[in-house]
């Protein structure tokens, strides 16, 4: 006499024609799955050329810390140069990234992973250049005080990174007087705050009086789970931020073209170059 998981498998070996079990679950196999690193947007941005930098690139596309960490190494050991790592390799795998996570194909494990990748290989091509790679501005970045929340902005702060900006993470739980002290200390260009509780979120309009007080006029974006765009709009000095990977573009616009906090909230969609339900 069969046990009765005996009996459920031989339930399937009477089973002829496979296929059938496909149907019943409508699955449809539609052939071998596109890698990252074949996705036409991505094909554009990889190092097309076999070689170090090309698998570096695919390092961080892959979100492998250890192996970039690797491959960085010999890299620098024959002799490349490290901010052409950092530019044309380490960034580029990012790039990658940030395509297919626009895209939804890839999602925020993926971002997270690479990010580490990237940021780990920038730290020993530093390490080798003795000192930090030019920079385009310092950006200040902070979860709220009273908010511990610090995923998106962790984002963020990879995202400029990996765009050549200096983030300066002032961390989670930053109370407005530090913000205020950090402002005046590293006179950032452009400074993202993120609140994802609704006890928290009230926090924007006491940084935008705080620095005002002091004659700081940095465009604050604002933003996380619980902020919405008219919300933050209350206050001057601010702008809505939707995803952690516009920040970059944002900066752009308020480094090299001049933008201000008004300019943003008006052009936000034009500016990070796609469709944004919250400002259409
Ligand atoms: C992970 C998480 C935690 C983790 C946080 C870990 C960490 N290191 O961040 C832990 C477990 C610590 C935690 C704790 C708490 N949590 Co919690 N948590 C979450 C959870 C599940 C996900 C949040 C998250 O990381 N989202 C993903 C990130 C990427 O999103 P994001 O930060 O918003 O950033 C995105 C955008 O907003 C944007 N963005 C953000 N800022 C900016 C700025 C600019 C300029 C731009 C352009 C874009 C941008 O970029 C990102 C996308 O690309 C949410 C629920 C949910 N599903 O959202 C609850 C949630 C946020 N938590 C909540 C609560 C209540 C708490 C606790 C108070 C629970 C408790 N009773 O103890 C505690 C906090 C205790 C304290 N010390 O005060 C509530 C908040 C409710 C509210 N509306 O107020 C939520 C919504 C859960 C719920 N449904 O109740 N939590």
């Amino acid at each position: 006499m069969s046990s009765p998981l005996e009996k459920y498998y031989e339930r399937f070996e009477s089973i002829e024609d496979y296929e059938k079990i496909a149907i019943r679950y409508n699955v449809k196999v539609e052939g071998p799955a596109l890698k990252p690193e074949d996705d036409p947007e991505v094909v554009e941005i990889l190092p097309k050329e076999e070689g170090l930098k090309r698998t570096l690139a695919l390092d961080v596309l892959y979100g492998d810390k250890d192996k970039t960490d690797e491959d960085v190494a010999a890299a620098l050991e024959a002799g490349e140069d490290p901010i052409d790592l950092i530019n044309n390799a380490l960034m580029k795998g990012m790039d990658g990234v940030s395509a297919l996570y626009t895209k939804g194909e890839f999602f925020l494990p993926d971002l997270m992973l690479a990010g580490d990748a990237m940021m780990s290989g920038v730290e020993i091509c530093e390490a080798k250049l003795g000192h930090k790679a030019d920079t385009k501005a310092p950006i200040m970045c902070f979860a709220v005080e009273g908010d511990p929340h610090d995923i998106g902005k962790n984002l963020i702060v990879m995202f400029l990174n990996a765009n050549g900006y200096d983030a300066i993470d002032l961390g989670r739980d930053v109370p407005t007087v530090d913000v205020v002290a950090k402002a005046k200390e590293h006179n950032p260009a452009m400074m993202t705050a993120t609140a994802l509780m609704t006890t928290t979120m009230t926090a924007f309009g006491k940084i935008a009086a705080a620095l005002q007080e002091e004659g700081i006029d940095t465009p604050i974006g604002c933003g996380g789970g619980a902020v919405r765009r008219d919300f933050v709009e209350e206050f001057d000095q601010t702008f809505y931020g939707v995803e952690a990977y516009h920040t970059p573009k944002l900066a752009d616009a308020v480094v090299d073209d001049g933008k201000t906090w008004e300019d943003i909230r008006k052009e936000y969609a034009e500016i990070v170059g796609e469709y944004v339900a919250a400002y259409s």
